[in-house]
């Protein structure tokens, strides 16, 4: 695009910033789109971006009886999923981003993509997005600009976050925004790179379309980047739902709750109690990211950087999450799930009879009994969360939520307990620092092995994590009155690879004990490996479908089990070498002793 187009955008441009003046026609004579769309946020520009997205192929409107203003995207097959090999730290020291992440020199990584972004968006369109992380005007809320030539994003970014004019309203002439670029590029995952410069506040993504790797505002914003600045800022960037427990008496308990990705944290954030919890109430804040910073009172308060889920779709049905159900039934961009002949959509685990036939989503024909999924096992929703019946009315509150506990959650088939609450702070981040998680289809790779991923932050950590971990344990100076930290394991199998806990609802009775045990309610008992549950005044059991064993499955702890677990801690805590902290080698020694003793 020539100079002077930049320079006829620029006196369209519905903002006066010097410093976004200058950055936008920089990008835009380096990938010299054919126009610059500064994108507002309002119903019109939604509008005629889904009209356009229609048109070109890009959406596929469903049923409006069905499915009222959902419609259906098919990527390219080849991107369906988070690229981690594909992901940097691109920070002028390669120790800064530590051994977890891949690095690459600062100018390097421009100089490569650069060569990438070069003229990439010739007869297509840049737009400007401006959006907010947070609630707006809120002290912890954080501005980024993200510039793509995909309506598919934008359409998405309206949905995940404050977008439009309001973000640049609250930008006004400040220096102070994460400048985001992002092509599709020709979608050659031989061309495909995710950089991050925290130095600089900026993100470029070339040759994706996926959600993780292109809605800026998420993943690189709200946790690499994130994570980076709350280490400058003295705050937690987390991966971590936000949800608000009300008990019959009227009494409001937050936690906040890590979990990798696709280990159930809407579902989670979302639950319905079972009909034992008559008067008990789950309200969601947040369903995938938390930004935690001491508040004046000494509590530790969350607030939700995003504005909309985008959540893993296979599995959910009204068992499962039927407030997912309820928030998707409109107003929703599908993304690699199958369509049914009456132009509504499907996918594996929904509720129902399976459909005869249906359109893949690969766009194939597909027949009932077929080998193949017909949705994509990482096919997604992105929806308001305006559209959550349970969505709590401090989502929107600048202050966020006083958080009283802090639970990590791993995927472990076998050695974790159901439940167990840390000693203190310090034991509470090496629960979080030494979580495992089998891997699953969020990210491209092997899915079921099982891998070391710390707060559940491996791939979303911005730099070195021996680092990040001091930072946890340094924060417990800055807040007076800490949460209290808990570990949980929903996905422990039995000897034939069933599920021992039910899961979804039933998950209240373990969050009923925990609520009792911060508001110091109940008594407990201590192993070697934290606190559990006692016998008799514990986890409210009444009504469950489950026998005594059964429990005791769930619950136990395995000597023989912990001491693989402590060979694989180990692995992990060598990789982190001489800045792996001090406080967690000796949790970790004390641990042994316990087990050896
Ligand atoms: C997500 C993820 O999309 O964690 O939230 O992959
Ligand atoms: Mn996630």
């Amino acid at each position: 695009m020539a100079s002077t187009q930049a320079a006829a955008a620029s006196e369209q441009a519905p903002t006066k910033n010097p410093t976004l003046l200058a950055w936008v026609a920089k990008m835009a004579a380096m990938t010299q789109p054919d126009r610059i769309v500064w994108c507002d946020g309002s119903e019109a520009e939604k509008q005629r971006l889904t009209e356009q997205a229609v048109k070109d192929g890009t959406l596929i409107p469903l049923n409006p009886q069905k499915r009222p203003g959902c419609y259906l995207h098919r990527s390219n097959p080849n991107d369906v999923a988070r690229v981690e090999h594909l992901t940097f730290i691109c920070t002028p020291n390669k120790t800064d981003a530590g051994p977890t992440n891949n690095w690459m020199e600062p100018e390097a990584a421009y100089t490569k993509l650069s060569q990438l972004f070069e003229g990439c968006m010739k007869g297509r369109t840049m737009y400007v997005v401006p959006y907010a992380m947070g609630p707006l005007g809120g002290a912890s809320t954080k501005i980024g600009v993200e510039l793509t030539d995909s309506d598919y994003v934008v359409l998405n970014m309206r949905i995940m976050t404050r977008m439009g004019k309001a973000a640049l309203d609250m930008l006004g002439d400040s220096d102070d925004f994460n400048r985001g670029l992002h092509s599709t590029g020709d979608v050659n995952p031989d061309r495909r790179y995710i950089c991050h410069f925290p130095q600089d506040n900026t993100i470029w993504s070339f040759g994706s379309g996926y959600g993780g790797n292109v809605l800026l505002g998420k993943k690189c914003l709200a946790l690499r980047i994130g994570s980076y600045l709350g280490r400058e800022e003295g705050w937690l960037a987390e991966h971590m739902l936000i949800l608000g427990v009300t008990s019959p008496k009227g009494e409001t308990t937050y936690i906040a709750a890590a979990f990798p990705s696709a280990c159930g944290k809407t579902n989670f954030a979302m639950m319905i109690p079972p009909k034992e919890y008559a008067g008990w109430k789950i309200e969601t804040v947040g369903d995938d990211i938390a930004w935690m910073r001491p508040g004046p009172d000494g509590r530790l308060y969350a607030i939700n950087p995003e504005a909309g889920y985008f959540g893993v779709v296979p599995g959910t049905n009204y068992k499962t999450n039927p407030n997912a159900m309820e928030t998707i039934s409109k107003d929703t961009l599908f993304t690699n799930v199958a369509l049914t002949p009456d132009g509504d959509v499907w996918w594996e685990g929904k509720d129902g009879e399976v459909p005869e036939e249906l359109i893949d989503w690969q766009g194939k024909p597909w027949k009932k009994g077929s080998t193949e999924k017909a949705a994509h096992p990482n096919s997604r929703f992105t929806a308001p969360m305006s559209n959550n019946p349970v969505l709590s009315a401090k989502a929107n509150d600048p202050q966020g939520v006083p958080i009283s506990a802090i639970i990590f959650g791993g995927r472990r088939s076998n050695t974790v307990p159901l439940v167990l609450q840390a000693f203190n702070w310090t034991h509470g981040v090496f629960l979080g620092a030494t979580m495992g998680s089998e891997t699953t289809a969020a990210a491209t790779g092997k899915v079921g092995v099982v891998r070391r991923d710390p707060m559940a932050m491996l791939p979303f950590c911005g730099y070195h994590m021996g680092d990040y971990l001091q930072h946890w344990l340094d924060m417990q100076k800055s807040i007076p009155q800490l949460p209290k930290i808990f570990q949980v394991n929903w996905f422990r199998q039995d000897k034939n690879g069933k599920f021992i806990w039910p899961g979804y609802g039933e998950n209240m009775r373990v969050l009923e004990w925990i609520v009792n045990r911060v508001q110091g309610r109940v008594p407990t008992q201590e192993t070697l490996l934290g606190w559990v549950p006692r016998q008799d005044q514990g986890l409210n059991l009444k009504g469950l479908d489950m026998s005594e064993e059964a429990v005791q499955e769930a619950t136990s702890i395995k000597e023989d089990e912990w001491k693989s677990e402590l060979k694989s801690q180990e692995v992990f805590f060598e990789q982190l070498g001489t800045k792996a902290p001090e406080a967690l080698m000796l949790q970790r020694k004390l641990l042994i002793a316990r087990l050896d003793g």
